[in-house]
C-alpha cells in the first residue's frame, strides 16, 4: 500500500476517563443463535456463494479467499467464535489490551425467543456476562438492536409495522430491570441507515425486500422505536446513558464544482442528519461508526480508491476528525465512538489505520469536541453478515476449526499505546 500521508503527533493525551474498547454484536460472533438472519442465512446460502465471483471479485484478497467465499459454508454463521460459551477469554483480551471498554449486544431472540416468554437461563447469561466484564474494570457499552431480531417480532412485519414498536420497548425496559444495575451506557439502534438501506434497498440483508417507501417507514419507525425505548429507560432510573449508533461516512465535494458541493451536504443529510434529527433529543451522547469517507464528483461518490482495504473499502481514517467535528457542531452531543476498524487479514494495515484515526480524534477533540471513547471493531473475527465469515475486522484473530485465538501484532501494538496513553 502507498505509505501514510498524515503525520502522526508526537505526544497525544486523552482524558484520564476516557474510553479505550472495542465492540462486536451477538450474532456475529456468539454462535449458535436462532433469528431472523439465521433462518435467512441457511435459505440463502448456496446463492450468496454462487454471487461472490460477481459481487466480491474485486476484492483486493479474492484469490486468498476465493475458495471460502465460493463455499456456501461461509454464509451460514453456526458456531463461529463461540463467544456465547468462551466470553471469559474473550474479555481477558480486553485486559491483555489494557482495555477499560467493551460495546456488544443483548441478542433479543435469546431472552425472548417466543413472544412473552422470557428465557430465564438466557438473562442469567448475560448477568454473569456483565459481572466478568465488571470483575476486569470494564465499562460495558450495551446495545439492544443490532441487525437481529426474533423469529416471532420478524414474521408479524418487524419494524415495519409502528403497532409492533412496543415489543422492542418492553424488551428494553426488561433488559434495564434484569441487569440495568450493571451498565449505565446503551446503545438502543445500531446503525438503522445501514439496516435500512441493506433490507429494502441493496438487499443483501433479510427481509431483503425492495420498496424505497417500506424503507422510509421503516427508517421512521426505528426512530420512534429509539425515542421511545429512551423514555422508557429514563423512567427505570435517569441514570442511564442512552443513544443510537450511527453509521457516519464523512461526505466531501472532491472539486469547487456547485453540483459537487450541493451533492455531498444532501448526501450528508440523507446518511446523517434525516434519522438523527429524528433522535437528537432522546440522546445524551452520539455514538459514532466511522469506517469511510465518500470523496463526491457532481453527483456521484468517486473515491480515490488508492488504499483499500480487504473489502474494497477506501481508507481514509484520519477524516473521522471530519466527521466528529460536523457531528459535534450540529449536534453539540459528547461522542462515543462506538465502532471504527478494517477488514485486514494479513494485519497490514490496522496498525497504521488506528494511529491515523487516533490522530484524527484527537485533532477534533483539539477542535473541541467532547469525545468519550473509542471502540474498536471488532474484539475478534467476526460473522459480516452477508459477507460471511471471511473479512477478517478482529483484534484477534479466531481460528474457526479449533476456536483458537490470538491477538494480531497490530492489537499487541494497540494495547502498549493503550497503557501508555492511559497513563497506566
Ligand atoms: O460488522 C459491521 C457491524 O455489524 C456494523 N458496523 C460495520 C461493521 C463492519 O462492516
Amino acid at each position: 500500500m502507498a505509505q501514510p500521508s498524515e503525520q502522526q503527533p508526537k505526544e497525544m493525551l486523552f482524558p484520564k476517563r476516557f474510553l479505550w474498547g472495542a465492540s462486536t454484536a451477538a450474532h456475529q460472533v456468539e454462535g449458535g443463535n436462532h433469528n431472523q438472519w439465521s433462518v435467512w442465512e441457511l435459505e440463502n446460502a448456496k446463492t450468496l456463494a454462487a454471487q461472490a465471483p460477481y459481487k466480491d471479485g474485486h476484492a483486493p484478497v479474492w484469490n486468498e479467499v476465493r475458495r471460502q467465499a465460493t463455499n456456501p459454508n461461509n454464509y451460514v454463521s453456526g458456531r463461529l467464535a463461540n463467544h456465547y460459551q468462551r466470553f471469559e477469554e474473550d474479555f481477558d483480551l480486553l485486559t491483555a489490551m489494557n482495555m477499560n471498554a467493551y460495546r456488544f449486544s443483548i441478542e433479543w431472540s435469546r431472552v425472548e425467543p417466543k413472544q412473552g416468554q422470557w428465557d430465564a437461563a438466557a438473562v442469567q447469561h448475560y448477568r454473569e456476562y456483565l459481572a466478568a466484564l465488571k470483575r476486569r474494570h470494564v465499562e460495558p457499552v450495551v446495545t439492544l438492536f443490532h441487525f437481529t431480531l426474533p423469529v416471532w417480532f420478524s414474521e408479524m412485519g418487524g419494524f415495519e409495522k409502528r403497532s409492533n414498536i412496543r415489543y422492542f420497548v418492553e424488551f428494553a425496559e426488561r433488559i434495564v430491570r434484569e441487569l440495568g444495575k450493571d451498565f449505565r451506557f446503551i446503545i438502543t439502534v445500531n446503525e438503522p441507515d445501514t439496516y435500512v438501506a441493506q433490507g429494502y434497498i441493496e438487499l443483501h440483508f433479510p427481509p431483503q425486500t425492495y420498496g424505497l417507501r417500506r424503507a422510509l417507514r421503516v427508517y421512521n419507525n426505528l426512530a420512534r422505536a429509539h425515542n421511545r425505548a429512551a423514555k422508557a429507560i429514563r423512567a427505570v432510573s435517569p441514570r442511564f446513558k442512552v443513544s443510537v449508533a450511527k453509521n457516519s461516512p464523512y461526505f466531501y465535494p472532491g472539486d469547487d464544482a456547485w453540483l459537487s458541493r450541493v451533492s455531498a451536504l444532501c448526501m450528508q443529510y440523507v446518511q446523517d442528519d434525516y434519522f438523527i434529527k429524528k433522535v437528537i433529543r432522546q440522546c445524551d451522547f452520539l455514538g459514532v461508526n466511522y469506517y469511510f469517507s465518500n470523496r463526491v464528483y457532481g453527483y456521484r461518490v468517486h473515491n480515490p480508491e488508492k488504499d483499500v482495504s480487504d473489502l474494497g473499502w477506501d481508507m481514509a481514517p484520519g477524516d473521522i476528525e471530519h466527521a466528529l467535528v460536523r457531528l459535534h457542531d450540529r449536534y453539540k452531543k459528547p461522542i462515543l465512538i462506538t465502532e471504527n476498524g478494517v477488514a485486514d487479514q494479513n494485519d497490514e494495515y490496522r496498525k497504521w489505520w488506528i494511529s491515523q484515526t487516533l490522530a484524527g480524534v484527537r485533532r477534533a477533540m483539539d477542535e473541541g469536541v467532547p469525545v468519550l471513547g473509542y471502540m474498536h471493531w471488532s474484539l475478534i473475527d467476526n460473522f459480516e453478515w452477508g459477507f460471511g465469515k471471511w473479512p477478517r475486522f478482529g483484534l484477534a484473530a479466531v481460528n474457526y476449526a479449533t476456536g483458537e485465538r490470538t491477538l494480531r501484532p497490530s492489537a499487541v501494538w494497540f494495547g502498549k499505546v493503550i497503557k501508555k496513553l492511559r497513563r497506566i
